[in-house]
């Protein structure tokens, strides 16, 4: 890895100081994306040097297929049934370590593994910390059975948060179809600027039947360790 560009200097960074908060004998969750993917292989060089024993759960196929090329074993979540850390990338942190997950389509099951956890680690570059979360889209993954009147539901809540109008678009796979997720779900993102009031929005979304679930990520995330491109980690 010592060709990286500055961008992936930070995330090499923050993946490699989040390794170092693996234990042996841990229960591990594994995130999904490009900075979740520089720890899982900064982890299976270190499990090969020191042969670390560790059982480890994916947050998704991409995950999953990586971490297994590797030479890590991989679990269901079901088989190691509570996890003692998850580390995770994420497209925008808070001050208060609230979270928007799901510009990679795996939110979903990035929640479910993150609150079976004792405890989730966000590792990201500098670029992702935010005073206000919304600025990046907010991803929903919406049932696609009756898909149009949800996103009209979802469209109904945001006016009641004062976000008529904002551009809400349906994301495309990388065929020009829809994107669909692990589930078969696909994928509603939401352009919305600052949200005002996140535990309020997650809750009117998370209310609407065809909503699986949203990427807002609040009071999960116990530590973010961010990268900078001189190498250098910072934790909120
Ligand atoms: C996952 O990967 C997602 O929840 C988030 O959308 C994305 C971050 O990707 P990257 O590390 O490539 O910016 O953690």
């Amino acid at each position: 890895m010592s060709d990286l560009k500055p961008a992936d200097l930070a995330k090499d960074a923050a993946a490699r100081a989040a390794v170092a908060l693996v234990e042996p004998g841990m229960k591990l969750g594994l995130g999904t994306g490009s900075t979740a993917s520089v720890f899982v292989r900064r982890l299976a060089e270190r499990v090969a040097a020191e042969g670390l024993e560790l059982r480890c759960a994916a947050t998704s196929k991409a995950t999953a297929d990586l971490a297994t090329s590797l030479g890590l074993k991989i679990e269901t979540l079901d088989e190691l049934g509570w996890l003692d850390l998850t580390i995770d990338g994420a497209d925008e942190v808070d001050p208060d370590l609230n979270l928007i997950k799901g510009g990679g389509g795996a939110h979903l099951r990035e929640k479910i593994v993150a609150t079976a956890s004792d405890r989730m680690v966000v590792i990201a570059d500098k670029m992702k910390v935010v005073e206000h979360l919304g600025e990046f889209h907010l991803p929903v993954e919406v049932v696609p059975f009756g898909k149009e009147a949800t996103k009209k539901l979802i469209e109904r809540v945001l006016d009641g948060h004062g976000l008529a109008g904002r551009p809400v678009k349906w994301r495309n796979g990388p065929e020009g179809g829809p994107f669909l997720t692990d589930e078969g779900n696909v994928i509603l993102d939401l352009y919305l600027g600052r949200i005002a009031d996140p535990e309020k929005l997650g809750r009117d979304l998370s209310s609407i039947a065809g909503v699986v679930e949203h990427g807002l990520f609040l009071n999960i995330c116990q530590l973010a360790i961010i990268g900078g491109e001189d190498g250098s980690v910072v934790e909120l």
